[in-house]
């Protein structure tokens, strides 16, 4: 079923791709079912803290798939409809994939949403998708979810049902009261491989979050493509440390690529290495993936560490460029072979090889998945650049979305006429054909591999009655690798605003706590372009005791 907000491959490039083998037509459902009948017993899920008991929980294949089964009738029963969108906002629990799972059965799309996700952003994702419905935890990271679906339901009234993956739904339908058996004849519809599975969320650099539609048959290559590069097989034991729904654990090759392979999945609470030590080395956790300052951390910590960490092969690090330093660190520290990512949720996914010279490893954030996927470096002009030389990367592919969903006019910007997609980085290749991330063309901070719109922070801010204008832009932070500042001009007669009472308003607005301004500066104005344009360069390179010289 053709979801008319999508815009999918031509023809000509779908039948490349199904040719090529990359398209397998297959489904999520249809891959659980037969890794479920292939070996009912093997573990998927290992969940340290699900159980009734507050410990360890697992789950089977088998279990799994029944439980998939019995929710996508229940959701079914609910009004829950091929094509509808459900938002998920849980946290690293095995009720994850149980309602993924289901939602893909069903032909209904989830809408991952983030734990840190707040009320404007949820209430965008509701309201813009049309969503049927939205599940939540209670309570996770001391955050009461079911406050936030009431605040949401507010705002959103075509809002149907909201339910809680816990004991105590409070206004709402408890989870575990929805599954149903599935009817004799089955639950009556089943999504194509070509049909839409999910809606990712794109990091984005606009007012507004981006939505990306991703099919079975583009997703599922990339989950088969990423494990053969990173050697995932059924006795892979991938540790799900970042939040699950982003697309990198998700997906490179992440939790469903691990499923896929007929491995065991390990839902990680928090982080921490705390947390995830006892983990791998209880579970005997192989590979798993982290952002920089996390793997920075891990690295730190493994020196002080008691616990054996030896059955880890495989450290994936990416989301943000990794530092040739500390990459160097990972193997000496962890004892594992590090693979670098750089990767996006709109497609296109590059890794350095595991039979990469370390040099490469190092130095280089890899190549991509696919013979397919065609890689364009292009001056301002969209003229190509000499090889070895930067520019903007664009790219097009087997797994690469041709449009966000119900985006018209920002597609055009995004993406050109011939379907490549613009993607805001600026990168080199080497003769290796790896590729180098040199710097970023889009408006966009990545604070440790979290995204942050730059537009989408500024509407906030100049919302404050106080507040005149407004540029937010990354700066350089030893841990993070960049964090935000935002640079304010209050309105004449304003009175005194401090920093603090700054981000406060904008937390207030119901926004993920990421994207509150780490630091707020007042200025005077801004230094402009040539052409009379707020230059964010020099906001950017204006240090703090820089500051007074913008007055
Ligand atoms: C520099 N910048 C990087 C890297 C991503 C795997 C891994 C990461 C993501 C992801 C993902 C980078 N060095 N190694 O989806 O499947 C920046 C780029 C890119 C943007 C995409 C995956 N790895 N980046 O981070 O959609 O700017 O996906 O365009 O969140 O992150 O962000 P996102």
């Amino acid at each position: 079923m053709a979801d008319p907000a999508w815009l999918p491959w031509p023809a000509e490039f779908a039948e490349r791709y199904r040719a090529a083998g990359w398209w397998r037509g297959e489904t999520f459902g249809s891959v659980l079912r037969e890794r479920a009948a292939a070996h009912p017993d093997r573990i998927a899920l290992v969940d340290p803290t699900g159980g009734r008991d507050g410990g360890r929980r697992t789950w089977s294949y088998g279990e799994l798939d029944v439980r998939a089964d019995r929710m996508a009738a229940g959701l079914t029963a609910r009004g829950i409809l091929p094509g509808d969108k459900v938002v998920v906002q849980l946290p690293n629990t095995a009720e994850f994939f149980e309602v993924v799972f289901a939602l893909f059965r069903i032909g209904a799309l989830p809408v991952f949403a983030l734990p840190a996700h707040r009320r404007t952003e949820i209430s965008y994702f509701c309201s813009f998708t049309g969503a049927a419905a939205y599940v939540i935890p209670a309570v996770h990271g001391g955050h009461d979810y079911r406050e936030l679906a009431a605040a949401v339901r507010a705002e959103v009234p075509g809002l149907r049902e909201v339910f809680v993956a816990d004991a105590d739904p409070g206004d709402f339908t408890a989870l575990a009261e929805v599954p149903l058996d599935v009817p004799a004849g089955g639950l009556g519809h089943a999504p194509a491989p070509h049909d839409l599975a999910f809606l990712q969320l794109s990091g984005g650099s606009t007012g507004v979050p981006k939505l990306i539609p991703r099919t079975h048959d583009d997703y599922i290559y990339s989950l088969w493509g990423s494990n053969e590069i990173c050697g995932v097989d059924a006795d892979s034991v991938y540790l799900v440390a970042l939040p699950a729904a982003h697309n990198f654990p998700l997906s490179s090759p992440g939790s469903l690529g691990v499923l896929y392979a007929g491995g065991r999945v390990v839902l990680c609470p928090q982080p921490v290495p705390d947390v995830a030590f006892p983990l791998i080395e209880s579970e005997g956790v192989t590979i798993t993936g982290l952002v920089p300052p996390l793997a920075l951390l891990w690295t730190e910590a493994a020196a002080r560490t008691d616990r054996d960490l030896g059955s880890l092969e495989v450290l994936l690090v990416g989301g943000a460029k990794f530092s040739e330093e500390a990459a160097r660190r990972v193997r000496p520290g962890l004892g594992c072979t590090l693979q670098q990512v750089f990767g996006m949720a709109e497609g296109l996914v590059n890794y350095t090889r595991l039979d990469d010279p370390e040099e490469i490893v190092v130095t280089t954030q890899g190549r991509p998945i696919s013979p397919d996927d065609e890689i364009l470096i292009v001056d301002d002009e969209d003229r190509e650049v000499l090889p070895g030389e930067s520019g903007h990367l664009l790219t097009r592919g087997p797994y690469t979305v041709r449009g966000y969903w119900n985006a018209p006019e920002h597609n055009a910007r995004s993406f050109t006429a011939d379907g490549f997609y613009r993607t805001g980085d600026i990168v080199r290749m080497t003769p290796t054909g790896h590729l180098v991330v040199e710097g970023r063309a889009k408006d966009q901070i990545n604070r440790g591999g979290e995204k942050i719109a730059a537009e989408e922070v500024e509407n906030h801010l100049l919302a404050h009655p106080a507040v005149h204008d407004a540029n937010v832009v990354g700066e350089p932070d030893p841990y993070l690798g960049e964090r935000t500042c935002a640079y304010v001009i209050l309105r004449e007669g304003a009175g005194e605003l401090r920093p603090a009472a700054v981000k406060k308003f904008v937390r207030e607005r119901g926004l993920a706590a990421y994207k509150v301004p780490d630091r707020v500066e007042f200025v005077s104005a801004f230094p402009k372009t040539g052409v009379g344009k707020v230059s964010k360069r020099d906001l950017r390179t204006a240090a703090p005791a820089d500051a007074p010289a913008l007055v």
